[in-house]
């Protein structure tokens, strides 16, 4: 049963490009291994096929193949200090929607913690029926979930407010990642406290010195807001929240909490530093947009990007991710031609809401030069907007919440930048 269903996958897979595309991009490496005469020869038998290799518990914990090195996080500046850094996560060397945890974006106001579980503490007051100190083991034993989820800085794409800001897909979207959290919905921990109905917005606070607070509406801790104590199946990283975090899938990063160690119900949004002087979006008439909680739907090609370079024409996949704070991707339109005419990307499974939509288009390189574009579609109707639609709406003041379509020119050398059309 699944054997024939996998064939016929296959199948289908095939006949998505078509097979001349395929064989034609066979037929150099076959020709490799028959000689002059056309002759079959016999595969050479490598160094590495000769003798054992290294012993199980090389790395107790496992380690990328070395020539793998080139894939990291990158950071705009060397670090200077603890206080205010960040570092992307290399979108153009990834595949499918999971992020390694390894190369998850950073962004930290007061550096990474090191805080020791059996120490830590979530205390729950305010507005409750039972205020309430908890420890790491009390709500690891509450019932928990695990959920696919985008986690992008509001941040991200900041500098392409102004024109095509930076020459590279990870520093220019490299502020997001997506991973599998496990944890305990917020709903299941305001239950065991009794919220009162008069609370209606919840201010979360972080263990680091930055002492990062957000005011959540509870409808957002009612509906799909986590308690997260894993990523990747295994315990948060300190540099993720270590031992406990926040998530509020679809909300800017800034308000999924790390070293969550103090939430307070009430009756009004708290004002905090994080959602009065920054995180608001100056607008043209001299007032700002406040509470612009909800990450909206983008896309971004992942391949053919300014950090790769094309050596030859012919067969390409372009492949990119698209997302959305709203909900589920339904469509991503690719335009290989600068947007003057657009067709419908293949959505790779599983689509999943607030999560990385994988999505892939066959292209064939002519060798000229050229603007590749994807524009992302949710389940609302809501299009990805162009940049100039956005500042036309939303001026130049704003650094947060960029969502342009994004567009990357192929000159006739192979060489890809980050344009505006
Ligand atoms: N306590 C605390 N929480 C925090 C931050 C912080 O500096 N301190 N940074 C926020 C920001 S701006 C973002 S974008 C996300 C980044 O999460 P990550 O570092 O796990 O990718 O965490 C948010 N939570
Ligand atoms: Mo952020």
């Amino acid at each position: 049963m699944s054997v024939r269903r996998s064939r016929r996958d296959f199948l289908r897979g095939g006949a998505r490009y078509g097979s001349a595309v395929l064989g034609a991009a066979l037929a150099p490496a076959l020709a490799e291994a028959a000689d002059a005469a056309g002759q079959a020869r016999p595969l050479e038998v490598a160094p590495w096929s000769k003798t054992p290799g290294e012993p199980a518990l090389w790395h107790a914990y496992g380690q990328p193949s070395p020539f793998e090195k080139n894939v990291v996080r990158r950071s705009r500046a060397a670090v200077p200090f603890a206080g205010a850094n960040s570092s992307m996560t290399p979108l153009q060397d990834l595949h499918g929607i999971i992020t390694p945890t390894g190369l998850v974006f950073e962004r930290h106001h007061a550096g990474i913690p090191l805080i020791d579980p059996a120490q830590h503490r979530l205390a729950v007051h305010g507005l409750v029926q039972r205020p309430t100190l908890f420890t790491m083991d009390d709500l690891v034993r509450l019932p928990s979930v695990s959920r696919i989820h985008f986690l992008e800085c509001s941040g991200n794409t900041g500098r392409e407010w102004k024109g095509p800001g930076t020459a590279s897909l990870q520093f220019s979207h490299g502020l997001l990642s997506c991973c599998e959290w496990t944890g305990v919905p917020l709903a299941v921990v305001l239950e065991e406290v009794g919220i009162d109905p008069e609370g209606s917005w919840i201010l979360a606070e972080g263990a680091d010195a930055a002492g990062m607070t957000r005011s959540i509406p509870v409808s957002k801790a009612l509906d799909d807001a986590l308690l997260v104590y894993a990523q990747n199946g295994e315990r948060l990283r300190p540099e993720h929240g270590y031992p406990l975090r926040l998530l509020l899938p679809g909300f800017e990063g800034n308000m999924s909490v790390k070293w969550l160690r103090r939430l307070k119900v009430g009756r009004q949004p708290f004002m905090t530093r994080e959602e009065t002087s920054k995180y608001t979006d100056s607008l043209p008439d001299g007032t700002a947009r406040q509470f612009t909680f909800q990450m909206e739907t983008k896309s971004v090609i992942t391949f053919p990007a300014p950090d790769h370079r094309l050596k030859e024409r012919g067969f390409y996949e372009i492949s990119g991710l698209a997302w959305s704070g709203r909900g589920r991707i339904q469509r991503v339109d690719v335009s290989i031609d600068g947007g003057r005419n657009w067709s419908e990307a293949h959505l790779q499974e599983p689509v999943l809401s607030r999560a990385l939509t994988r999505f892939r288009f066959p292209w064939r390189w002519d060798g000229g030069p050229t603007v590749l574009q994807s524009r992302a579609l949710d389940e609302h109707g809501y299009v990805q907007p162009t940049g100039a639609q956005l500042v036309s709406a939303r001026g130049l003041e704003s650094g947060y919440h960029f969502n342009g379509i994004q567009s990357w020119k192929v000159a006739a050398d192979g060489v890809i930048t980050n344009v505006q059309v």
